[in-house]
């Protein structure tokens, strides 16, 4: 997919409205417009990448930047105490927006994954 035609570019150039709750190194968290949680944030590096499958061996310091920011998502949201943390991989692993991001959820007893 082109980068200047992917939704969550256009949000992190702030071409599309988000609402943004914290923002990290090259990393953005923003609400999930369609929330399954009383939180549900969205956290996305800036730099394009479809999946963590497309990730490279050299993005070791991405991710830590994107879990460094999940988890001051779930200390700002009052939800550090139980949070899940959670990426779809392509279509069939549910993925409907092809660029990296990680799912914070939470504010609600979570149960285990089962779909
Ligand atoms: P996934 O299905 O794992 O690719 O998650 C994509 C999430 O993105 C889904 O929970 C809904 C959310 N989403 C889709 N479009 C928008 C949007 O325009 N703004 C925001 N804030 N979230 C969106």
């Amino acid at each position: 997919m082109a980068v200047d035609s992917c939704l969550f570019c256009r949000i992190v150039a702030g071409e599309v409205p988000a609402e943004r709750v914290a923002t990290g190194d090259g990393v953005l968290a923003f609400r999930d417009i369609e929330p399954r949680a009383p939180v549900h944030v969205l956290v996305v590096p800036e730099r394009h990448v479809a999946s963590v499958h497309e990730l490279d061996d050299g993005a070791s310091g991405l991710l830590a930047d994107c879990f460094a920011l999940c988890r001051q998502v779930a200390e700002q949201e009052g939800i550090a105490d139980g949070y899940r943390v959670t990426t779809n991989v392509g279509e069939r692993g549910g993925q409907s927006v092809a660029h990296l991001h990680f799912h914070v959820l939470g504010g609600r007893q979570l149960g285990h994954i089962d779909s």
